[in-house]
């Protein structure tokens, strides 16, 4: 209904400003009116719903905090953050695509890129006349991307690229490809690489049970000659992915909450009105635990994403402390949508209601921008010193 309004339990709309709460409300209103209706028909017939992209770029789903003189929306990292957040209350894939447009396709140009770079790209990517995708993960390396085999020669006025990435979010659709590739020295840097460049295709992954309002795809190299103007200059080496991951896994910290909010709301009610042995289900007491957990936890993972958005306004936030942000409020979100499906009973297999489907987004939003492992892993070397990944 539209006077929905999300948990809130420790009054923390008090720390926002009206300026946030602007943003949130107006991205709210536009998940009710907008995706949440075609949602689910799109997660059935596993296709993006391509009519959304103008009203994200609308609500500055789009580089939220990159400046206006190049097209963005020019906010803060919590305004960034409580966009993630609605938009993941609708669906975990359409926040992957903001994600990625955002922190993994506008960020490294604007961060890394030429002026010129940051001049053509990116106001058309704020707007949605472009969508953009990111390729670091490759077939044989995943959680271990510095092992990547993609790569590039200088072959005088071009750049010959070669290789192949897989599990790229937007990829069967995208204008335009941030690959990152290895030069002859080995070391990491990203290409602008434009749909329509010869010897360059992007087929799509079928059959996924995660994500399915998403489009995900690999993307090939053959002999591709990308020019040179299009290597991003100002940053290589596999701190410079590295960098763009930070900014994306710190939206994820926040959208997970979207996602855990709605299977909460949706199952509170739901135990209210579900009437078994004569009484609402909710007045049970192991419905209860299951219901006060969740809010407890979902007040804990609200209170470190907000948190680490001040640190992050003030550049001040860790890499480290992203990771356990993003492992925490995944895993909170992912175990939220367990319980949740089961105050449902049979009906929360359905989908009449978003959980089963938040639930499986979920299992993608736990692998996808580090594993589970492989944050706790980083959160153990940041403690011990020691990097336990070899
Ligand atoms: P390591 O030797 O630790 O580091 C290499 C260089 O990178 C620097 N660095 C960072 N810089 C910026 N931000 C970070 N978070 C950084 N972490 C490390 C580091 O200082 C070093 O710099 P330098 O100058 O000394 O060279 O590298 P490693 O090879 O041991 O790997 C570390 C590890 C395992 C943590 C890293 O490889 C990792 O994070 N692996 C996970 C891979 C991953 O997250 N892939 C995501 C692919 S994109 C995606 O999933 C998009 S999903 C779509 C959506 O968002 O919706
Ligand atoms: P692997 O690295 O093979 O891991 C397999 C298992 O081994 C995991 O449980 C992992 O935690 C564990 N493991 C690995 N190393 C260690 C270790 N040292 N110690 C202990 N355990 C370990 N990538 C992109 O570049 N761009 C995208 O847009 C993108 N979108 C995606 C969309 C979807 C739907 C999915 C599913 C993935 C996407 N990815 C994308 C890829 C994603 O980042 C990788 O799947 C992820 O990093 C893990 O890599 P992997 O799948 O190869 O698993």
């Amino acid at each position: 209904t539209d006077n929905f309004q999300a948990p809130d339990y420790y009054n923390l709309d008090e720390l926002l400003t009206d300026e946030h709460k602007i943003v949130r409300d107006a991205a709210r209103k536009w998940v009710k009116r907008q995706v949440s209706p075609i949602i689910e028909d799109a997660a059935q017939k596993a296709e993006f719903p391509k009519s959304i992209i103008s009203g994200l770029a609308e609500i500055g789903a789009f580089g939220p905090y990159i400046p206006e003189e190049y097209g963005g929306a020019g906010l803060d990292q919590i305004s960034y953050g409580l966009i993630m957040q609605e938009i993941e209350r609708g669906d975990s894939g359409v926040r992957s695509t903001a994600s990625v447009q955002s922190s993994l396709v506008m960020y490294p140009i604007f961060k890394y890129g030429t002026e010129e770079q940051r001049k053509k790209y990116l106001p058309k990517l704020a707007s949605g006349e472009f969508i953009g995708c990111f390729g670091l993960t490759e077939p044989d390396h995943g959680s271990n991307p510095g092992g990547m085999t993609t790569n590039f020669k200088d072959k005088g006025d071009h750049y010959l690229l070669n290789g192949a990435k897989m599990w790229i979010s937007n990829a069967p659709f995208a204008d335009l490809a941030i690959v990152w590739a290895k030069d002859e020295n080995n070391r990491i840097h990203g290409l602008i690489v434009e749909r329509g460049m010869e010897g360059f295709s992007t087929p799509e992954t079928h059959n996924k049970w995660s994500l399915r309002a998403s489009a995900t795809g690999e993307l090939i190299f053959d002999n591709v000659k990308v020019p040179k103007e299009n290597l991003l200059p100002n940053k290589s080496g596999l701190g410079a992915p590295l960098g763009c991951l930070d900014s994306a896994r710190y939206g994820i910290a926040w959208g997970a909450i979207g996602a855990a909010m709605d299977c909460y709301d949706t199952a509170l009610r739901y135990a209210k009105e579900r009437i078994q042995f004569d009484k609402p289900i909710a007045a049970t007491q192991l419905q209860q635990k299951k219901l006060a957990e969740m809010i407890t936890e979902i007040t804990k993972a609200q209170l470190i994403a907000w948190r680490l958005g001040v640190l992050r306004n003030e550049n001040k936030a860790t890499s480290a402390q992203i990771s356990m942000a993003k492992r925490n409020n995944v895993e909170m979100a992912i175990n939220i949508a367990r319980e949740a499906r089961q105050v449902l009973g049979g009906m929360g297999i359905t989908g009449e209601y978003s959980i089963m489907r938040h639930m499986m987004n979920l299992e993608s939003v736990i692998t996808y921008e580090g594993t589970h492992d492989i944050h706790l892993l980083i959160t153990g070397m940041d403690i011990t010193g020691i990097p336990a990944f070899q």
